[in-house]
């Protein structure tokens, strides 16, 4: 039923006329996030702790040794002397640190091999001798993975960089793992097709480092998960053993499928070297929408509507709140997308092969949407440059709140109807427990965006100043409220040092167990990324 009161019709136009865009004269300011890495100080120049200082409960373990000259003589025998960082503080402080700044190792020793040998070699003599390793991909990681706790070596796939082979009758992809998730798309692009999965840190982050925490990312909704979309992988154990599953084939129903073990084991059970991975056709049609909701049953209504109207062509429905967004405005200098404010928003993509129809499909919805007054307001894009604009507020969420001081960051799922819930009981619970609220409060705001349409909420806590009350108050809290709804603890950052101890919110008991298994059974040394991933007790 079409309402036309004028403000319906105004709306209507709003969304519908050419040039909606109020930002349309602001010259590209979008750029995919390229992460620095930072010396050992914060950007208000604190030094950032160690991780075994910072997080009670750290004891080094004495079975691994510790490195000895004769090692490193070893290690350089293996990838020579100029792939190698030792005992070098300014250089290795980039492998030793997080880009938040949160994260910090005291590896004396960095190794980047260049091929599938050498890190076999390189594994196979730390297996013999004890030495623990982590592997580290682009260094985006948000929950600690990839740092290591004590003096591990540093396993870097940096070097490791060529793309293998494309077949572009099938869309198949093979690539070393530490290719750029951002190279491999541009690379894809000159051949009508793309990644399928996209991330905010898709300047830095390696496909490896995407396989081992097996990344969701902005597309999931569309694309599918990596458990999908990968076809083979290859993989060195702990023993310095190569497992190589390179398979192209699509279908393959001969035995176990080992590869999904190492999807998501964070480089705990073997260090993945190369992929295989069916691509999507690029879309030839683009459109992107914004909307201003006044409630988060709007959200909901307007994700239900997007599945039935756009169907095949949504390929993104993510949402932000306008905590999210008042953060964002206080660090960015962009100016904003839309006159009014709103409490959500809703960035609706879609992708597709021929633009009438997509056009006309989009239109449509969003004239329902304004129209059934489940948005307040909406803008579209109307080129490269203004999509990329609305892609940067939402992905540029997780850079401005790493300016405030603190930050601390909850990556949990859920079913949909229950995110915002989540949300206000967070900033209830905080103003119960007096850290929140007052104007001495150490929390700033608690914010919520994510991949609203795979049930994935990105829930974070802003704070002015470290009080120790604050994790206290969120930590375990948050993880009993999400177990109560059945959700995870972590969509999508994985477990690392973050959350490791807190896996039974997620997993049973059994299941847990199973996992120790595993990594014994892969790992019978337990050198790969040590005090990780499964709890240690
Ligand atoms: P690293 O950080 O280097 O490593 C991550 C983990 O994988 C570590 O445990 C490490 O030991 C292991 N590892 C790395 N490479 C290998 C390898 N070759 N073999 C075995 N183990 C390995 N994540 C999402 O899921 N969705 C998002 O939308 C998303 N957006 C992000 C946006 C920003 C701005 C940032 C900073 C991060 C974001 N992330 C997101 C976090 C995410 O996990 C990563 O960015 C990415 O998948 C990690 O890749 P990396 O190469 O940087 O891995
Ligand atoms: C995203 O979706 C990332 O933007 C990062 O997963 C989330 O900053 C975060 O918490
Ligand atoms: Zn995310």
């Amino acid at each position: 039923m079409l309402r036309t009161t004028t403000r319906h019709l105004a709306a209507l136009r709003h969304v519908a006329q050419p040039v909606v865009m109020r930002q349309a004269s602001r010259a590209s300011v979008y750029k995919s996030v390229t992460l620095l890495s930072r010396p050992y100080a914060t950007s208000n120049n604190k030094v950032v702790p160690l991780t075994a200082e910072k997080y009670p409960g750290f004891t080094r373990n004495d079975q691994f040794k510790k490195l000895t000259e004769k090692d490193v003589d070893h290690f350089k025998g293996i990838v020579g002397e100029s792939a190698l960082i030792y005992n070098n503080e300014d250089d290795l402080a980039a492998f030793n640190t997080d880009w938040m700044n949160k994260y910090r190792g005291q590896s004396q020793l960095v190794l980047k091999p260049k091929t599938t040998q050498q890190v076999a070699d390189i594994l196979k003599y730390c297996n013999d001798q004890r030495i623990a390793v982590v592997p580290q991909g682009g260094n985006t990681g948000l929950v600690g993975g990839s740092i290591p706790v004590f003096d591990e070596v540093v396993l870097s796939l940096q070097s490791m960089n060529s793309i293998r082979s494309f077949d572009d009758v099938s869309g198949i992809l093979t690539a070393d793992a530490g290719c750029i998730l951002e190279g491999l798309d541009n690379w894809l692009n000159e051949k009508g097709y793309m990644m399928p999965l996209d991330l905010g840190a898709k300047g830095s982050c390696h496909i490896g480092g995407n396989l081992a925490t097996n990344a969701g990312g902005l597309r999931l909704l569309r694309y599918g998960s990596l458990h999908g979309t990968v076809l083979g992988l290859e993989v060195v154990l702990p023993d310095g053993s190569i497992l190589d599953s390179m398979s192209t084939l699509r279908k393959d129903n001969t035995g176990y499928d080992l590869k999904q073990l190492f999807i998501g084991s964070e480089g705990t059970i073997g260090v993945i070297t190369g992929v295989s991975i069916l691509t999507p056709r690029r879309p030839k049609a683009v459109n992107v929408a914004l909307l201003g909701l006044n409630s988060y049953d709007d959200v909901q209504k307007a994700f239900k509507q997007s599945r039935s109207e756009l169907s095949e062509i949504l390929s993104a429905f993510e949402f932000w709140d306008n905590n999210a967004l008042q953060i964002y405005k206080k660090h960015s200098d962009a100016k904003p997308l839309m006159e009014s404010e709103y409490p959500f928003y809703v960035l609706i993509e879609t992708s597709g092969s021929n633009k009438d129809h997509d056009d006309e499909k989009l239109t449509s919805y969003l004239e329902n949407m304004m129209v059934d007054e489940v948005a307040q307001d909406g803008v579209v894009a109307q080129d490269e440059t203004q999509i990329k604009n609305i892609w940067s507020v939402r992905e540029g969420f997780t850079e401005a709140l790493g300016k405030e001081a603190a930050v601390y960051k909850y990556d949990i799922s859920m079913p949909v109807p229950k995110i915002n819930e989540c949300l206000e009981d967070m900033r209830q619970h905080l103003k119960d427990g007096g850290v929140f609220g007052q104007p001495d409060s150490p929390i700033i705001d608690v914010v919520g965006y994510g991949h609203v349409g795979d049930g994935n909420l990105h829930l974070n806590i802003a704070a002015n100043r470290i009080d120790k009350r604050v994790p206290e108050l969120i930590e375990p809290y948050l993880f009993e409220w999400v177990a109560k709804q059945n959700g995870s603890i972590s969509a999508e950052h994985g477990l690392g040092v973050a959350k490791n101890q807190f896996l039974s919110y997620s997993k049973p008991e059994g299941m847990i167990k199973m996992m120790k298994t595993i990594k014994d059974l892969l790992d019978p040394n337990a050198i790969l990324n040590p005090y990780k991933y499964l709890p240690s007790k």
